[in-house]
């Protein structure tokens, strides 16, 4: 991975550990419409990679359909890119990795590309433990198609049109736990801070990091009777946690007081640290973290931070034993049998 790389010799006055400075990470111009939550986004994985220092060549970008999943060309520019089929970018992000494990991979999804079309896609990825940061931009509706509510808006949260929703809502953070995922995070759009230490710390972690973040749809779900808007999120957050996070390129000194923290190693042997806020939860145990969810399920609040990690579990590409190498450099002779072993086998299905 690019944590390896030296800086180039002269590097700009305000650069990364690798010698890039910040428009290094940037694409192109976002379409979307102005205050999108999903713009915010893309503003924290710019800065999350840049402070982090991947190199930006050695990232793959994925995505299925919807605004959300338009936001990969606004970001790294300078790195692979994959705009897939709706629901579908899971497969894509396996096969991706599979050819070449030495890719940092980042899929963008939306509420209804993920919990609604790529239900089945998005469960097996979870169940695999694929390497990647899976993020949902998340804001309760199909905002590309013009505001329908998607499987994940809750019960009784009104459109635009001032129609209610009638059905009950996926918690994919509670789902994603269930599956055994073990990095889940819920961070809102609006709290960039928060967004940006989570970002890294899952740039650090083997395995899925499953990532939802609450992003208002400012055209269609931003109004009083919806769950997802920027002033229900403002007034419903329960934060679990203050995060900072401590690479593994830099001394860790503890600085807080005991008790009050709370360190978790990554496998790349970076920290992330965190500072209790009102109560002492343990993103470690899987039984607290669905109380926790439930309790807030009940009280209409959306909990955001760390809500469960285990560093424990292999990912998928170590339990499929792979060689060193990824199989997309090795030369044909590695990848393909002989003739001859060809011919045997042929020999023994006759
Ligand atoms: C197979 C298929 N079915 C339906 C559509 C139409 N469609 C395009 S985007 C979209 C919804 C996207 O919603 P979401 O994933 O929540 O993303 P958002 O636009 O809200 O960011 C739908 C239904 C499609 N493109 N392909
Ligand atoms: S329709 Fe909604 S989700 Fe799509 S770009 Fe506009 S504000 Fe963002």
């Amino acid at each position: 991975m690019s944590t390896t790389m030296q800086p180039p010799a002269a590097s700009p006055k305000h650069s990364n550990r690798l010698g890039y400075v910040t428009a290094d990470y940037k694409g192109a111009d976002s379409t979307l419409c102005a205050g999108c939550g999903h713009d915010a986004i893309t503003s924290q994985i710019i800065k999350a990679f840049y402070e982090y220092g991947v190199e930006p060549y050695n990232v793959a970008k994925l995505s299925g359909i919807g605004c959300s999943s338009k936001t990969p060309a606004y970001f790294l520019s300078r790195s692979h890119g994959f705009n897939g089929v709706h629901g579908r970018m899971p497969a894509l992000a396996t096969g991706v990795l599979l050819a070449n494990k030495q890719l940092v991979s980042i899929g963008v999804s939306g509420d209804g590309d993920t919990a609604s079309i790529g239900m089945g896609q998005f469960v097996h990825l979870l169940r695999r433990n694929v390497p990647m940061i899976y993020i949902i931009e998340n804001n309760g509706v199909y905002g590309l198609t013009k505001g329908q509510f998607s499987a994940t808006a809750d019960l009784g949260s009104k459109a635009k049109s001032g129609v209610a929703n009638d059905l009950p809502p996926i918690d994919v953070c509670a789902m994603a736990i269930e599956l055994g995922c073990n990095f889940v995070a819920r961070s809102f759009a609006g709290d960039p801070k928060q967004m940006v230490s989570l970002l890294k710390a899952a740039l650090g972690h083997r395995g899925t990091a499953m990532f939802d973040v609450i992003s208002p749809c400012v055209t269609f779900n931003n109004h009083d009777g919806s769950t997802k808007s920027y002033k229900y999120a403002k007034d419903h957050e329960e934060l679990l946690h203050e995060i900072s996070f401590v690479p593994f390129f830099e001394q860790i000194t503890v600085d807080y007081a005991e008790g009050e923290t709370k360190d978790v190693e990554l496998h790349d042997g970076s920290h992330i640290r965190l500072r209790k806020a009102d109560k002492g939860y343990d993103p470690t145990s899987k039984a607290e973290a669905f109380n926790t969810l439930r309790q807030c399920q009940e009280s209409n609040e959306f909990l955001t931070g760390l809500i469960y990690i285990n560093e424990q579990k292999p990912d998928f590409l170590s339990l499929l034993n792979m060689t060193d190498d990824p199989l997309a450099t090795l030369p044909q002779e590695r990848t393909q049998p002989s003739e001859n072993d060809l011919r045997e086998i042929m020999a023994d299905l006759m």
